[in-house]
């Protein structure tokens, strides 16, 4: 559930920081031949080539998509490098680009509070470096590469409204902006020339948005890719909302989404603004009401969290078609696999960081075998956390042994225990552990 947290009485400077087409750059960078030309990752999975899970730039050029699979990539486009995501205990091993992802970080904490969101993805909040910022003379100060940043709404923007030919380094130095956006102004100077630093020592390029709060920052960090930046002037934001569809809010691309659709009629953003919070907080209650308010009009208090270390583990595996698991044995085969790679990863946690994980949590994506109506969802299970491979493999069992019971409990309706028992088949498979937190001093 979306909280609605109250939005900050300063004015701050907030970046999200995405890294292009990531596993793509980390290969090339492994393999600096394969830069310049159309290159995809593709998943450990051979079935029809393996799914492509990464694309980069080149090959998005010649019709090549995410959705696609390696044989069908080729079809579109014949010079198309397809590589493997790396292989471990018959699985793929993510390490290469959790380490890329942690080397990006190291360098965007120079500027401001980091949050690692996710493995190609931080947020910043440069306010403070851009208070100090704010008192330059920003004329000396944009670089090139500032310079060369979208501002959502320019041509709208009042001031231009006399002089549209002006262009973003004048928006930048503008001696009537207002603080918000003078503010705005230092944090794209910050967040380009740290930019340009990822790439000067890690050789990634990413694109950044950068705005007055979290959920604008995030928006609108790929609308202009690769290599670039994008800002969200206050001004702008009415107009952006208005025609952005609510399913590019992250909280709205499930089922509060729909509720949206089915009983309001809303479709975009901006057409949440003819509810009041009353109303809106009748209908979804008093926190999720206010903070479908506060969404319409841009207002986000979300804090950046100071974390720069993962807030989870994952360890899992796609079964597709004909590799679906079907007997109980082979699942357990599985976890006992996952669980290795996931105490590893534990481990590895523990002596690095002081850090230990405290829930286990096993998602899987289980379907009925020849059965046309959509089966129920495979309910993902929890319990507490117990270190060793032998507890995880224990644990996970008996979640899965749970969950397999009411789905398949679902699936009785007249029919034989036996048949249903013996119809499943589990295509995806994953293990997660979470709350990490310090492993607290033992005191001698
Ligand atoms: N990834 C994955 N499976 C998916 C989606 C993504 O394994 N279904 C991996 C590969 C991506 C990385 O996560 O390189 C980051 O995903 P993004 O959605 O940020 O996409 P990219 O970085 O590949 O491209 P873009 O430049 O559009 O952000």
């Amino acid at each position: 559930m979306p909280l609605a947290r109250r939005p900050a009485s300063r004015i701050r400077v907030i970046a999200h920081v995405d890294l292009d087409c990531f596993y793509v750059q980390v290969e090339q960078r492994r393999q600096p031949q394969l830069r310049g030309k159309p290159t995809a990752v593709i998943q450990y999975n051979s079935w029809k080539g393996g799914a492509c899970i990464a694309v980069g730039y080149e090959a998005r050029k010649c019709g090549v998509k995410r959705s696609m699979r390696g044989d069908a990539a080729k079809a579109v486009c014949p010079d198309l490098n397809l590589v493997q995501v790396p292989v471990l205990h018959e699985k793929a091993d993510l390490s290469i680009y959790r380490d890329a992802g942690s080397e990006v970080v190291a360098v965007l904490s120079r500027v401001g509070k980091c949050e690692r969101a996710s493995i190609d993805e931080v947020y910043l909040d440069v306010t403070e470096a851009a208070e100090r910022l704010s008192s330059k003379d920003l004329s000396t100060l944009v670089s090139e590469e500032a310079s060369t940043s979208h501002i959502v709404g320019l041509p709208q923007v009042r001031w231009l409204e006399s002089s549209a030919k002006l262009g973003t380094k004048e928006w930048f130095c503008r001696p009537d902006a207002s603080r918000e956006d003078h503010l705005l102004a230092c944090g794209a100077i910050i967040i380009a020339d740290i930019r340009l630093a990822v790439l000067a020592e890690t050789e990634f390029t990413c694109s950044a948005g950068v705005a007055h709060n979290k959920m604008l920052a995030k928006l609108s960090s790929g609308m202009h890719k690769p290599a670039q930046q994008t800002l969200v002037p206050s001004s702008a934001v009415e107009s952006l909302l208005a025609t952005l569809p609510i399913s590019k809010i992250g909280k709205l691309g499930g089922k509060l989404g729909q509720e949206l659709e089915g009983e309001l009629g809303v479709k975009t953003v901006g057409d949440l603004l003819q509810f009041s919070e009353l109303k809106l907080q009748d209908m979804y209650g008093p926190n999720t009401g206010t903070w479908l308010w506060n969404t319409a009009r841009g207002i986000n208090g979300d804090e950046v969290q100071d974390r720069t270390l993962p807030k989870s583990h994952s360890s899992g595996k796609t079964f597709p078609g004909p590799r679906a698991l079907k007997t109980l044995e082979t699942v357990v085969y599985w976890l006992k696999e996952l669980a290795e790679t996931l105490q590893l990863r534990l481990d590895e946690d523990l002596s690095q960081n002081n850090r230990t994980a405290h829930l286990l949590t096993i998602h899987a994506s289980c379907h009925i075998v020849s059965r046309a109506t959509e089966a129920p969802k495979f309910s993902s299970k929890s319990r507490p956390l117990r270190y060793g491979v032998d507890k995880i493999v224990e644990d996970s069992r008996y979640l899965f042994e749970r969950s397999l019971h009411e789905f398949c409990s679902h699936q009785s309706a007249g029919k034989e225990q036996s048949e249903i028992t013996s119809s499943w088949a589990v295509t995806g498979l994953s293990l997660t552990a979470s709350n990490i937190m310090a492993k607290p001093m033992v005191k001698t």
